[in-house]
């Protein structure tokens, strides 16, 4: 019995000592060579990479046998600013329909026109008129080939006939050599953005999140299909979350660097999860810097975002703006996440019909589904007024949204109502 005891202990610190290496994220002080970092030259880490992103001098290190302690102690290392676990991200659709159609029509899209009778569900009735008022907006502004959105999602499927003409086109890459980095950008082959999740310069959707994120802000207006937010806008394909929906922090980080390199003017983040990132916030901030807006999804777990933070929706930047999700009878939607201090705004996220992959259609549910549509409305504003700052943006979204008694539990009190945002409607 003795024996097999002693067995067992040996055994738990034999598999304790093979524990698996975990991911950290390292910020380097301004200055300091990585060869110079004895931290690095330890024998339980391995695989020290550059990430090359522009905030900064950011390393991804994989290391045994760390924990919060000895963590804190290595960011007293002179040549250390942070080190963080890597963490986990993904996306957030609450309901994926899994059947996908291969036509969808306009009157489908509730979220643009309620008419009342495109947005009952099984147990709640439509309300007309509680949409985002696109059709008002449109007289106004169909968006503008100036303006850039970056879908950092699972990808795009960029071939799809509804997507095509408004996708970002890297014109060097499109008119260059394959396997050749033709912009010089560090990207090879970047031509409708990159994926991150795979390194390759193809952000091809093999999922159907990223795809269906897409449609909602730049659908053509044409007869067939599903119309986005803007009839007129340059997408940016930006994959970190792989064909399973998930991704990592160094993957997220390069992706908003990346979309900063590109000169976007909003990314829309269908996306979260972990626990607090000082590199993802720093990657956040660099981006309010540059004047881009950064619109998150607020989450699907019912819960308030002011008494549990839900990230990247929860950053206190002056360029994020958090979108919950709201029905089509004008409530919030029963999985949406909420916050009087935290979510700034409701956008329509139940049963929200748009493009999948291979000119297909279908519905899904989610915050993931408000973001772009938001993203959409502040792109139509950016068409109009391109020198509005995050700041100006994320006040006049604030002011302008529609108060219908129901959505109390955001900044706001309210929805979004593009024709409101463009006029600048305050009440
Ligand atoms: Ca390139
Ligand atoms: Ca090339
Ligand atoms: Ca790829
Ligand atoms: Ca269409």
């Amino acid at each position: 019995m003795k024996k097999l005891v002693l067995g067992m202990a040996l055994l738990s610190a034999t598999s304790l000592s093979a524990a698996p290496a975990q991911k950290y994220i390292v910020k380097l002080k301004t200055g300091v060579s990585p060869k110079s970092v004895s931290f690095f030259n330890q024998k339980s880490v391995s695989d020290v990479k550059d990430l090359n992103v522009s905030i900064g001098s950011f390393y991804t290190v994989k290391a045994t046998g760390l924990n919060q302690k000895s963590l804190e102690l290595l960011a007293q290392d002179p040549a250390i600013e942070y080190i963080e676990p890597s963490r986990t991200y993904t996306i957030s659709p609450i309901k994926m329909n899994k059947e996908e159609i291969l036509d969808a029509k306009y009157s489908d899209q509730w979220g643009l026109k309620n008419t009342g009778r495109n947005s009952g569900g099984w147990f709640s009735r439509g309300k007309a008129g509680e949409d985002i008022n696109a059709e008002a907006a449109w007289k106004i502004t169909q968006g503008s080939k100036e303006v850039k959105i970056a879908v950092i999602d699972t990808g795009v499927d960029y071939t799809h006939k509804d997507l095509r003409g408004n996708m970002w086109v890297n014109e060097l890459e499109a008119n260059g050599i394959e396997g050749v980095d033709d912009d010089g950008n560090g990207y090879v082959d970047d031509v409708h953005g990159y994926d991150f999740a795979n390194d390759d310069g193809d952000p091809q959707d093999g999922h159907s999140h990223g795809t269906h994120c897409a449609g909602n802000i730049g659908a053509i207006h044409d007869r067939n299909g599903v119309r986005g937010v803007m009839n007129n806008v340059k997408m940016v394909a930006i994959k970190f979350l792989s064909d399973s929906g998930s991704g990592e922090t160094e993957h997220a980080i390069k992706s908003i660097d990346y979309a900063v390199k590109v000169g976007v003017d909003i990314m829309s983040n269908s996306w979260g999860g972990g626990e607090f990132s000082q590199a993802l916030l720093d990657s956040i901030k660099a981006a309010n810097d540059a004047g881009i807006l950064f619109v998150a999804a607020a989450g699907n777990s019912r819960a308030n975002n002011d008494s549990r933070d839900t990230y990247p929706a929860n950053y206190e930047v002056e360029n994020v703006i958090s979108v919950g999700a709201h029905d089509g009878s004008g409530k919030r939607s029963s999985f949406s996440n909420y916050g009087k201090k935290t979510v700034h705004i409701f956008a329509p996220g139940s049963n929200i019909m748009s493009t999948v992959p291979n000119d297909r259609y279908s519905k899904m549910s989610g915050t993931s589904m408000a973001c772009p549509l938001a993203a959409g409305a502040l792109g139509l504003l950016k068409a109009e007024y391109p020198n509005l700052t995050p700041a100006e943006v994320r006040e006049r979204l604030e002011a302008t949204a529609v108060r219908n008694g129901s959505l109390d539990d955001v900044s706001t009190s309210g929805r979004l109502d593009a024709e409101r945002l463009l006029n600048n409607t305050r009440s």
